[in-house]
């Protein structure tokens, strides 16, 4: 029997975790407890994340490529993965990209389509967090639509000459390898790209008010000489990226409802404490109410997230289903952010708490992997038979 008097966890989803869940998920709180939430707004306000001295500590957790089997990773299941992404995003947001990037785009495509020799080369280091991975689907002109990619990659004799742009790619200026998407007489392939190869360069984008604790680059590939051996032979067409999305849009449908909880944490805390009109804030009918509220679409979001990670589990998600818990948990998610906010009135824009900026992160979030109007599009498509993209 579980009692309804945890205000985090409302519903007592917590009894419907097993062991292993629990025990992934207290590490993982622990890790960003310790390590995450002292330096946090200050590398936010810097705009900056120490990524490749986490990278080692989250690599000895068993957080990166977590649910990937063999080649020194965990072979955890996907829930174990989904808590885990909850907790590093109660953290901050570019603390779950630094690792659905490393462990659900980079690592899973070279696991999913890569040769041996490209696992066994990079998929060990990349699980210890000595290598970082960075995957190149987006360009300037192309985001929603990735299948139009400019980027190309044409034979000369038994090479590869990969030239284009890529933008917007987390942790682009810090990847010892890119795994990058481009066009080529074959259709769409991926190519495994050491990113010391001459003609590969990848400079950071700043300015961000958004994802500030991560690293965002664009990636330039002037005629970039790379050997046969750099395609990856699993992959021919959209299907192999958008593979890959799949797994990195699970972990945020979890990941989202993370930063979420950590907003509404703070407010439960903070409306207890601060005295309006001799009385505390909690005491107030409106306060109430959207505690309530929020509180409703945190067990909701949860209750979605778990189902899908037993789907995911047993074998049978499918990936129409992801975007309905990406599209649902972000946007409450950011929701959520937002009123939470509300609470704290002009204390709420500070970095002194964590609302504004998990707001600001999960427009971010809300953007990528699939922007909310590309999943309603693809709900739509599930809905009704019509593909409206076009
Ligand atoms: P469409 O014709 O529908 O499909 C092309 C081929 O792909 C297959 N397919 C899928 N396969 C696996 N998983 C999925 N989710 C799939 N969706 C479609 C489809 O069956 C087809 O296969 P085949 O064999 O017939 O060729 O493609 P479309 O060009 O009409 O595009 C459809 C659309 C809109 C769904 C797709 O382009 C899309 O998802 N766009 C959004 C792009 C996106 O999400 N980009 C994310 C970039 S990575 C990123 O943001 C990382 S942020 C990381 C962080 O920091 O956390
Ligand atoms: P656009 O595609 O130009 O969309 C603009 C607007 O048009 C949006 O509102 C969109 O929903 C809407 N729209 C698009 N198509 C339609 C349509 N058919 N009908 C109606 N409305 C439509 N990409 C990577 O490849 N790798 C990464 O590691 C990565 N990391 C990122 C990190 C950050 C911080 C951010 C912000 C982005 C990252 N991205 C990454 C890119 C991200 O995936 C794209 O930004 C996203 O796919 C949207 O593309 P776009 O920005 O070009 O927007």
């Amino acid at each position: 029997m579980s009692t309804p008097t945890q205000p985090l966890d409302f519903a007592g989803i917590d009894s419907l975790l097993d062991e292993e869940e629990i025990a992934v998920r207290a590490t993982t709180r622990r890790f960003v407890d310790d390590q995450i939430r002292p330096n946090i707004a200050n590398w936010f306000e810097a705009g900056t994340v120490p990524a490749r001295e986490l990278a080692p500590e989250l690599g000895k957790l068993g957080l990166l490529g977590m649910h990937l089997e063999g080649y020194g990773c965990a072979g955890l299941s996907a829930t174990s993965y989904g808590l885990a992404c909850m907790e590093l995003e109660a953290g901050d947001s570019g603390l779950r990209s630094l690792v659905s990037v490393q462990g659900s785009l980079a690592m899973y495509a070279i696991w999913k389509y890569g040769s041996e020799e490209q696992k066994t080369e990079w998929l060990p280091r990349m699980a210890k967090g000595e290598a970082i991975g960075c995957f190149g689907l987006t360009e300037p002109d192309y985001g929603s639509d990735p299948g139009g990619m400019r980027t190309r990659a044409r034979r000369d004799g038994e090479d590869w000459i990969l030239t284009g742009n890529k933008m917007w790619i987390t942790n682009g200026s810090i990847a010892d390898v890119a795994v990058v998407w481009a066009q080529t007489d074959d259709g769409i392939r991926g190519f495994v790209v050491p990113t010391d190869t001459a003609g590969f360069s990848a400079p950071e984008i700043k300015k961000k008010m958004s994802l500030r604790a991560s690293i965002t680059s664009e990636l330039v590939m002037d005629s970039v000489r790379l050997p046969a051996s750099a395609v990856m032979p699993g992959a021919k067409g959209l299907s192999g990226p958008l593979g890959c999305l799949n797994e990195a849009r699970f972990g945020i449908v979890f990941g989202a409802l993370g930063a979420a909880r950590d907003c509404l944490a703070a407010a439960l805390t903070y409306v207890g404490e601060r005295q309006l009109y001799g009385q505390a804030l909690a005491s107030y009918q409106i306060t109430q109410t959207k505690l309530a509220d929020m509180s409703v679409e945190l067990t909701k979001g949860m209750l979605l997230a778990l189902h899908l990670g037993r789907l995911k589990d047993g074998g049978g998600l499918d990936h129409r289903q992801i975007s309905l818990g990406k599209l649902n948990n972000v946007r409450e998610a950011l929701a959520i952010a937002r009123e939470c906010r509300t609470l704290f009135g002009a204390a709420g824009i500070t970095l002194e708490y964590p609302m504004m900026r998990h707001a600001n992160n999960l427009e971010s979030v809300l953007t990528y992997e699939g922007t909310s109007e590309v999943h309603q599009l693809i709900l739509g498509q599930a809905l009704t038979g019509h593909a409206a993209f076009r």
